[in-house]
């Protein structure tokens, strides 16, 4: 018997904080090295007291102590060749998290930073995002510590080969269902499809983010950063507020970073930075749809760096990245709606009070856990409208799933409709977290919203389907 399962069954309810405080130390001691993951952890279990007070059931079936231990976790050796000849070898890595809902579901990351410990985190807050969407999808999460950046695309090829010869036997398109992530994008699922349909021989829906001409979603692309800001939008009608005319700063360059200033700039949003691991540009003129072309061809095709934007657009300034700094000047420029849609743990307590002191909105996170704990804490504090990550990014994953259900029935829905079904699906993802936080008596905290609605879904489920 594990830690994690100490607690007598029939806890009473005023002993769940006790409860959940050791649940807490129990994952920290089974798990400590694993800083990324037990940050994860540990917000979604403060949210839930409250459940856990009310529901008997959930104390005495164990669901949390079950739900913080992935079903399955497998770790591989991908070895390949560079252009030079050297063999070169990289970890690769699947978390299936929970297939309670659904199979499991959740993106594949390649970053020279990907450990046990991030995709693990990453895997966990899979599980509550996937269940927000109303669709049926498990969490999940993989990757590897290989950084595609400076690679030519055959040594992309072969790198994406080599993962596959191994992941291709754990997935299946009603097993577990990749994607993109950091560095996986329109290129590298292109090479991880053709290698898993060689080796499965099968042309299924197994891996989503393909391309439209072979088994894509239109929107697909556009996805997480269009529900990133309908999301906001939405937070914002409760206000009675729109994005006409408000300034936003939005970090990252990539996938999620371009199709929200995308949307933004559509719903009459003047987006003022972009960002990537050389620093970030200010454009005060605003970063317009031509600007915007320029900055996707940049990183998609030419896969240069933002520093390069200045020599384009000399109006702009470029601030480059300073790792010697207890905060990022990026959160110092003065806006009202802010977008982290870079990485993890990219704004601390020390933005959030720069971000606090200028008269901030509202915080919309396109990016996975971009707040850190304490900087959350401040945002909440001063009744920021914050759209936690596991909520606010969910239309990626929901269009992965729109996607499944698509080649499922062999069809393709026009843009339009999946448009369409995307921006409903971000407007009850929104509603379902106001009500959630509302009845269970804090209203306006989206955090809250998110990880409760997220978990009573998956909770019942498994309580459904019994010990297992
Ligand atoms: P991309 O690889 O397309 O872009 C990532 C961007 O963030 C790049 O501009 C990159 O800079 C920058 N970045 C990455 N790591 C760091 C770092 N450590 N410090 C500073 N900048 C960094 O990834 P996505 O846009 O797909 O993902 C961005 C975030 O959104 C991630 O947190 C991801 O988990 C999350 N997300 C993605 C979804 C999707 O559908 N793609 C869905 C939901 C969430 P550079 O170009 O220099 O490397
Ligand atoms: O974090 C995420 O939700 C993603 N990277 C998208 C996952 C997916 O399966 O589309």
């Amino acid at each position: 018997m594990t830690r994690l399962s100490k607690h007598p069954a029939g806890a009473i309810s005023s002993g769940v904080p006790t409860l959940v405080d050791d649940l807490i130390a129990a994952v920290q001691e089974q798990n400590p090295h694993e800083p990324e993951f037990l940050q994860a952890v540990r917000e979604v279990v403060s949210s839930l007291v409250v459940v856990l007070q009310k529901h008997p059931e959930y104390r005495k079936a164990k669901i949390l102590e079950r739900m913080v231990e992935p079903e399955r976790v497998i770790q591989f050796r991908v070895p390949w060749l560079d252009d030079a000849g050297e063999v070169c070898v990289h970890r690769g890595c699947r978390v299936e998290f929970s297939s309670a809902i659904g199979p499991y579901k959740g993106g594949l990351r390649f970053h020279p930073s990907v450990n046990l410990s991030i995709l693990k985190f990453l895997g966990f807050e899979q599980v509550f995002k996937n269940s927000l969407t109303t669709l049926p999808i498990g969490g999940g999460k993989g990757g590897a510590n290989f950084d595609p950046k400076g690679k030519s695309d055959m040594e992309v090829m072969r790198f994406c080969q080599s993962f596959m010869s191994e992941l291709y036997r754990h997935i299946g398109h009603n097993t577990d269902v990749p994607a993109g992530d950091i560095g996986v994008g329109a290129r590298e699922i292109g090479y991880l499809f053709g290698q898993y349909k060689r080796l499965a021989n099968e042309f299924t829906g197994s891996i989503t983010g393909k391309a439209l001409q072979w088994g894509g979603s239109h929107i697909r692309p556009e996805a997480t950063g269009y529900g990133v800001a309908y999301f906001a939008a939405a937070m914002l009608e409760t206000r009675g507020e729109s994005f006409q005319g408000k300034t936003c700063v939005v970090s990252g360059a990539g996938n999620v970073a371009q199709h929200a200033v995308e949307k933004l700039i559509e719903l009459g949003a003047k987006v003022v930075t972009l960002s990537d691991t050389s620093g970030f540009v200010h454009d005060p003129a605003g970063i317009d749809t031509e600007k915007l072309a320029w900055v996707k061809n940049l990183k998609n095709k030419r896969r240069g760096q933002m520093e390069e934007y200045v020599d384009a657009f000399p109006k702009a300034s470029f601030t480059p990245a300073d790792p010697t700094l207890h905060y990022n000047p990026l959160w110092a420029i003065a806006a009202d709606c802010v977008f982290p849609c870079a990485t993890q743990n990219e704004i601390n307590a020390k933005d959030c009070e720069h971000l606090t002191a200028n008269g901030v909105t509202l915080i919309c996170e396109g990016a996975n856990m971009p707040t850190t704990p304490d900087g959350v804490d401040i945002l909440l504090e001063h009744r920021i409208l914050f759209g936690p990550g596991k909520a606010a990014n969910a239309g990626g994953v929901a269009v992965s799933a729109l996607e499944m259900a698509q080649n499922s029935m062999r069809i393709t829905w026009s843009r339009e409709e999946v448009d369409r079904r995307l921006h409903e699906i971000m407007r009850s993802i929104h509603d379902t977290c106001a009500d959630a936080a509302e009845t269970y008596g804090t209203p306006g905290n989206y955090v809250n919203g998110a990880n409760i609605a997220g978990f009573c879904k998956v909770a019942d489920a498994m309580l459904d389907q019994g010990l297992v």
